[in-house]
């Protein structure tokens, strides 16, 4: 893409003669394999879609992937800081892992509020304050004391009115900036607010079920002299969203309320996740041997095969042969496809055990010094962490 983000002044009248108005990217019609194409005779005319645009909403078509974080990136989270304009930072309520963007971190030390949407998507009894507490404890490491932090659901509408008059009081009349990972639902937010509360709702920003969605900085007048912006949202490489062909992406990534999956499994017995994923519980403990619980909270369009561990290498590879699970990725055809992680878990007294897959999901179980192993995709981080509720 090329670098054409100078002034933040410059941004928005660019944005009005040729950029989309759905991604952002600048439009061109030399070349229909770039970024940005739209045919001649449509160019010039005002508030167009770029080809790529016009697809996705109307064919849910995709071709190519989002911009990484780079030095454009860099230079915009500067310039932010030094005008003083609110940073509103979203991450996926149930992805926190892949939502946790720790490059950008240095330039949210002031005026940031985090925004955890998605809400709709979390169990039932879910433990919100817990989460939101987490969170604020794994920004403090870096320094980022966030002015608030909100739960809510940008589908849903849950929590909107809050946010907007949250956004109101701390934006102090200034311009607003959206960042955070692909995905999280930075578009979908303010394409809500211009509908909620700017009765707009024919230009709106494009949206998709893919992450990379957002190709440019899009700016929409908040009043008469401040912008929110829209920005591209940054892949987070440890995350099974980037390492994942796009078509299974709309499986892997949950669209409706988790419902937790529960196992009694014994030792020595294996759970395969689609074909993109296996756990096994290899042993008790020393002293003990025998059954332990797992509850799984994954998007509910994952299969789950129970299998035994001895048999677990050869029922992955006629599961995916026969496409007897769901979903298939391309590049997983056996276990060699896939990383191992071998892990002795602690042994607590109480809260909970969660292993997390960033991206997938998460299997939660009670601590008792467990050996376990989890197969993932190749470059995915595989997290263990104790949760204590009672802390
Ligand atoms: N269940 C649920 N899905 C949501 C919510 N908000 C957004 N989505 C979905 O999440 C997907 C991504 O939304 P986008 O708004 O395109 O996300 P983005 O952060 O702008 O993505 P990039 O432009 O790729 O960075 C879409 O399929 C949305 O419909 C929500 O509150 N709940
Ligand atoms: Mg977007």
């Amino acid at each position: 893409m090329p670098n054409r983000q100078r002034e933040l002044k410059g941004l928005t009248s660019e944005i009005k003669i040729n950029r989309c108005y759905g991604c952002g990217v600048i439009l061109q019609s030399d070349n229909p394999m770039d970024v940005g194409y739209i045919s001649k005779d449509r160019l010039n005319l005002e508030d167009q879609l770029c080809e790529r645009c016009y697809k996705l909403r109307h064919y849910g078509e995709v071709k190519q992937n989002s911009p990484s974080f780079g030095e454009s990136y860099i230079k915009l989270l500067s310039d932010v800081n030094k005008k003083d304009a609110l940073i509103v930072y979203v991450m996926d309520a149930f992805t926190i892992e892949g939502s946790i963007l720790k490059d950008i971190h240095p330039y949210l030390q002031k005026n940031t509020i985090v925004v955890l949407n998605k809400k709709d998507i979390l169990p039932r009894d879910f433990p919100e304050d817990k989460l939101v507490a987490k969170i604020r404890q794994v920004l403090k490491q870096d320094n980022v004391n966030p002015l608030d932090i909100l739960l809510i659901s940008s589908a849903k509408n849950i929590n909107m009115d809050e946010f907007m008059s949250k956004l109101e009081t701390l934006r102090k009349g200034k311009d607003v900036y959206f960042v955070g990972a692909n995905n999280v639902g930075k578009s979908s937010i303010i394409n809500k607010i211009l509908k909620n509360y700017k009765n707009k709702t024919d230009k709106l920003i494009t949206t998709s079920k893919y992450p990379g969605t957002t190709l440019g900085i899009i700016g929409i007048p908040l009043d008469n002299v401040s912008y929110m912006f829209d920005t591209p949202g940054i892949f987070n490489p440890k995350s099974v969203i980037s390492q994942m062909e796009k078509e299974i992406l709309k499986y892997i990534i949950p669209r409706v309320q988790i419902n937790p999956r529960n196992y009694q499994l014994d030792d020595q017995n294996s759970l395969i996740f689609g074909g993109i994923a296996r756990f096994d519980y290899v042993s008790k403990n020393q002293k003990e041997k025998g059954k332990c619980g797992y509850t799984i909270y994954m998007s509910n369009d994952i299969d789950i095969e129970r299998t035994k561990l001895s048999k677990a290498d050869n029922t992955l590879v006629s599961i995916i042969l026969q496409n007897k699970t769901h979903p298939i990725a391309k590049s997983i055809k056996e276990v060699k496809d896939l990383e191992k992680h071998e892990y002795i878990l602690p042994v607590v007294e109480s809260g909970t055990i969660n292993i997390t897959i960033t991206g997938l999901g998460s299997i939660m179980t009670q601590g008792k010094g467990q050996a376990i192993a989890v197969y993932a995709p190749k470059n995915v981080e595989v997290k263990i962490e104790h949760i204590d509720y009672r802390a």
